[in-house]
């Protein structure tokens, strides 16, 4: 009988236990701590500078590695790919009508830098990806840890063809400019009379955005674009600009400030998504005067040849028919890995993804 009465009394206090967790989940989820994240084998982005230089070391091989692995996909090498790295920037120059000025702008990136971390697991690297505190140096690019000749990505270029010098000197990345192919070395230009538009300040302004809709277009046309516009990486090319390995550190800062802006609200963010799945003829980059038929010539970046339309993956796919981005996008790198959703990066740390930012 005591024992009953026991069971009965822990019974009850599980029960309103179960009622107050409940309650709380209702009225309070927003604020409600993080749980822990379900993902394994959680892998920390460390800005460039924090990270010891033996994993520095290990990145820069890793990434020279990519550089020099032959390509491996018949339908990009048919294309003119020739290195591992050479497929990961080409997919990004297939699909650029697609990735900017576009709600799937950040969910493609950031699957975009997933792809580039099985690339280095392939070539031995398990680390996480390193990212750029831009903030740290907006008005002094130039003197950037991450653009020192020796232990960086080598510094400004130099010559005719801004060939950048340290690790990456030497190698030959052969997609791009834009929709042609020729090869050329790894190259930038720093202005710093643009990189202050990467300060603080910006940031702070795209953290503070209420919605989706809005804040994927501050962080597109501040932070991001002016350290485009400050590196001119790969010719200061929109199409081509990942065949620069600085590209990545920049798109860490990118993704990071997403993560940020919606860490600032969860569960919410993780579902808040819309935007245009590709660019409109009209329109095109949104950041360019003119459409997409105007800035082929004024950009100088040529059309998609029909091969390369060939295996442009539909847009649309998994969003209904439509032209607005939601979470069942289907995202495709080619074959490099298999397609994900929108869904599946919306969370960091959700499976799909287990990654913090440090
Ligand atoms: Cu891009």
């Amino acid at each position: 009988m005591v024992r009953l009465l026991q069971l009965a009394a822990l019974g009850l206090a599980l029960l309103s236990g179960v009622s107050t967790a409940v309650a709380l989940s209702q009225t309070d989820a927003r604020n409600m701590k993080r749980k822990p994240p379900a993902c394994k084998g959680m892998t920390k982005r460390e800005e460039w500078r924090n990270m010891k230089r033996s994993d520095q070391k290990a990145y820069i091989k890793a990434q020279r590695c990519v550089m020099t692995s032959p390509a491996k996909l018949p339908k990009l090498k048919a294309l003119g790919a020739k290195t591992r790295w050479d497929e990961l920037v080409m997919l990004h120059q297939v699909e650029a009508l697609q990735i900017h000025s576009t709600g799937t702008f950040l969910p493609f990136h950031r699957y975009f830098l997933h792809v580039q971390q099985f690339l280095l697991a392939e070539c031995g690297y398990k680390g996480g990806l390193p990212w750029w505190n831009e903030p740290l140096d907006a008005g002094n690019f130039i003197n950037s840890p991450l653009l020192d000749p020796v232990t960086g990505f080598g510094g400004d270029g130099t010559g005719p063809g801004n060939c950048t010098g340290g690790p990456f000197a030497g190698l030959t990345v052969n997609i791009g400019p834009g929709f042609t192919n020729k090869p050329r070395c790894v190259n930038r230009h720093i202005n710093d009379f643009f990189s202050p538009l990467t300060n603080q300040t910006y940031v702070d302004d795209a953290l503070s955005k209420p919605d989706y809709a809005s804040a994927w277009l501050a962080i597109y046309m501040g932070p991001h674009l002016f350290g485009h516009i400050a590196l001119a990486m790969m010719d200061g090319n929109s199409i081509t600009s990942p065949g620069d390995p600085l590209f990545f550190t920049h798109h860490g800062f990118v993704d990071k400030m997403w993560w940020d802006w919606q860490a600032r609200n969860l569960p919410a963010r993780l579902s808040d998504m819309n935007g245009p799945n590709a660019q409109t003829p009209e329109i095109g980059f949104i950041e360019f005067d003119g459409g997409i038929a105007d800035e082929a010539v004024a950009q100088g970046w040529g059309s998609p040849s029909a091969a390369m339309l060939a295996i442009t993956p539909d847009p649309k796919k998994g969003d209904n028919g439509g032209t607005e981005t939601t979470l069942n996008h289907v995202m495709s790198s080619l074959g490099i890995i298999p397609d994900a959703t929108v869904r599946d990066v919306m969370d960091i740390q959700g499976g799909y993804l287990c990654y913090q930012y440090v």
